[in-house]
């Protein structure tokens, strides 16, 4: 069992990539029905942050038990993971408390204070089971036409580069030690790649050996693209209108349609420009 996920061509059905959902399940249910979205035969898949500050983190994360449900894991998943010993053995430091605040995980903590013995057991037991089959890459397809999903930048330009480089991490070792991971953390906290397109630096890279990776985790008012990079968390968590929840159907095309809190909806497409043949890398 490895930290990467390979799906097959969805033979049946449709596919989708939602955003981070932290929680907003209600929201999401309704974004899917305004989609016709079908679980005998379309498939969704998230780009982590299931959890925390929304109303519904635990059924959230329970999607993962459905059959049309996949998601990578986000920093959010990752967290609650580093208190796993903690957590398990009801020994939360006060400051672990805050900071289990500060990351929205009240509800966790309701639980964490309010069930006895056993029920805690089994509740910290699920949660943790589910949060540890999570992958951090999953790729939809084969060849130069699958689609790659992350929660938050990938480590390298190369796509399979990447996942070799996660491939060399054990899954039970990662999500059993605490400790960061150097070599693989961009996937659940980058931000740079984000942060140089929102300064408006020409940064339309490509990353090769796939066709489009979509990505969460760096909120923005509309999805934002660069180069085959697609940025598709548009804030479910957050009160502003301005805000909302973004879902892609893959296909030929990318739609991706953003559900704004004041229920405007806004679509749009995107087309795939050809790829470089050649990095200015060589160059140098
Ligand atoms: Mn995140």
């Amino acid at each position: 069992m490895t930290l990467f996920k390979q799906l097959l061509v969805n033979p049946n059905g449709r596919d989708f990539v939602v955003g981070d959902i932290h929680g907003h399940l209600s929201r999401l249910e309704k974004v899917l029905d305004y989609h016709q979205f079908k679980p005998e035969s379309d498939r969704l898949i998230a780009v982590g942050d299931l959890i925390n500050r929304g109303t519904d983190s635990l059924n959230t994360l329970r999607l993962l038990s459905e059959p049309w449900f996949f998601s990578v894991a986000g920093n959010h998943e990752r967290m609650i993971s580093q208190y796993r010993q903690a957590l398990t053995r009801r020994q939360l430091t006060a400051d672990e408390r805050q900071k289990m605040v500060s990351i929205g995980a009240q509800w966790l903590l309701d639980a964490y204070d309010a069930l006895n013995e056993d029920k805690w057991a089994d509740l910290i037991t699920e949660i943790m089971n589910l949060i540890t089959q999570m992958p951090l890459m999953i790729q939809v397809g084969n060849g130069p036409e699958a689609v790659g999903v992350i929660h938050a930048e990938l480590p390298d330009w190369d796509w399979s580069r990447s996942v070799t480089r996660l491939e060399r991490i054990k899954k039970v070792k990662f999500w059993d030690q605490p400790r960061d991971e150097p070599s693989i953390e961009s996937l659940l906290w980058g931000n740079a790649q984000f942060q140089s397109l929102r300064n408006g630096e020409q940064n339309d890279r490509h990353i090769s050996g796939i066709a489009w990776v979509i990505q969460g985790h760096s909120v923005s008012n509309i999805p934002r693209r660069a180069g085959n990079r697609l940025w598709i968390d548009t804030g479910a968590d957050e009160s502003q209108s301005a805000h909302g929840l973004s879902i892609a159907e893959l296909g030929p095309q990318l739609t991706v349609t953003t559900h704004f809190r004041d229920l405007r909806i806004r679509t749009e497409r995107f087309n795939l420009t050809p790829q470089p043949r050649f990095h200015s890398v060589l160059m140098s």
